[in-house]
């Protein structure tokens, strides 16, 4: 059976952009694959986290995932600073890795171009990815659009290990949702939804409540032309409504397009906004049964104990091919 593997940083609250670029493809395929989903902590403290928050928050990524569908029979499910293998393994690759690759990094000259005290874990960031990927030998990652230069980082590093010191890592594949692959904010359509930006009125969180759902579809910014058609470009409000209808209901952009092509904006945003509704309500009440169980205790102990043990043995068969020890 082919490997996916995917990861949600708990750097901030998860947003409908996690759900739909994120959580829901695994959902889709955990029945067609052997399939990892962790919570990568070590990733989310390229920026400053305050650490009882930071525990909250990896704890609430696992039971959203599990919420939204994640089939903790289907899934090994963990936490990657219970693995102390992945940041062992991120220095070799980090060896690996020449600055000019590294440097090329979208995301990382995004990122630190918006902040004064940018660490060097921020421009490490996609190595340590590289290393969550390689260690498990996943064929497959899932994940938006804005991380697959990361996953491209990933091969081009297997390639070069492998072709220094013989076969050693699987290949991994970027996996990239075709609809709704980058949501976008609702406030600033021209940007990606993210649980980091700084004005929360163009986000939806997943644990947001139904009057903050409302209000923040009714009032998202959209174009004063009052056709209903997809078009990034010219319309992106508009194609981003399409978009998140179109991800939920699991229904193409076009056939999207069609049916609301004789509403206006109020009616497709009422309907958007019901279809937002109706799938967080239900992950929220699964989600409210599973955040105090101690079920999520034992499906990370599991996790702990199996991905120790494939990442023990990938980690021995690196240090041994590169002369490490005695
Ligand atoms: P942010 O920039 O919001 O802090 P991130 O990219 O670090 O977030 P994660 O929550 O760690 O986000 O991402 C989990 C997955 O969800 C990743 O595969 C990411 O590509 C995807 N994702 C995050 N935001 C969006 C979005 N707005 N649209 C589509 N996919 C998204
Ligand atoms: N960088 C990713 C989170 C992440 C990840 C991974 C995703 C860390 N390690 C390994 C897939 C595979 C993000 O920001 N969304």
């Amino acid at each position: 059976m082919k490997k996916i593997l995917t990861g949600l940083q708990p750097s901030g609250e998860l947003t409908l952009g996690s759900l739909i670029g994120g959580i829901s493809q695994t959902v889709k395929l955990q029945n067609e694959y052997e399939s990892y989903i962790f919570v990568p902590d070590m990733h989310a403290i390229t920026v400053r986290q305050d650490p009882k928050l930071l525990r909250e928050r990896i704890r609430k990524n696992v039971a959203l995932y599990l919420a939204a569908g994640i089939d903790p029979s289907k899934n090994i499910i963990y936490i990657q600073s219970e693995n102390l293998y992945h940041a062992n393994l991120s220095w070799v690759l980090e060896c690996t890795t020449y600055m000019g690759e590294a440097s090329r990094m979208t995301q990382f000259k995004e990122k630190s171009s918006k902040k004064d005290n940018v660490t060097v874990g921020l421009f490490t960031y996609p190595i340590l990815m590289a290393s969550d990927i390689l260690l498990y030998d996943a064929d497959y990652v899932p994940v938006g659009g804005d991380q697959k230069q990361h996953v491209e980082l990933a091969r081009d590093i297997a390639e070069r290990f492998n072709k220094t010191y013989g076969d050693t890592f699987k290949i991994p594949e970027p996996l990239i949702r075709d609809v709704g692959f980058r949501i976008m904010d609702l406030q600033n359509p021209s940007s990606k939804m993210s649980k980091s930006s700084e004005n929360t009125k163009g986000i939806i969180f997943l644990l947001d409540d139904e009057k903050t759902i409302r209000k923040k579809i009714m009032s998202a910014v959209t174009d004063s032309e009052g056709k209903v058609y997809y078009d990034t470009k010219n319309k992106p409000g508009i194609s981003n409504l399409l978009s998140i209808y179109a991800a939920l209901n699991d229904i193409s952009v076009e056939k999207a397009e069609e049916q609301f092509k004789d509403y206006n904006y109020g009616n497709l945003k009422k309907e958007v906004s019901d279809t937002v509704v109706r799938v967080l309500l239900d992950i929220q009440d699964k989600y409210n049964k599973l955040i105090n169980s101690s079920e999520i205790d034992e499906i990370l102990d599991r996790g702990r104990e199996v991905t120790n043990e494939i990442a023990k043995k990938k980690v021995e068969e690196v240090f041994d091919k590169i002369g490490f020890g005695r």
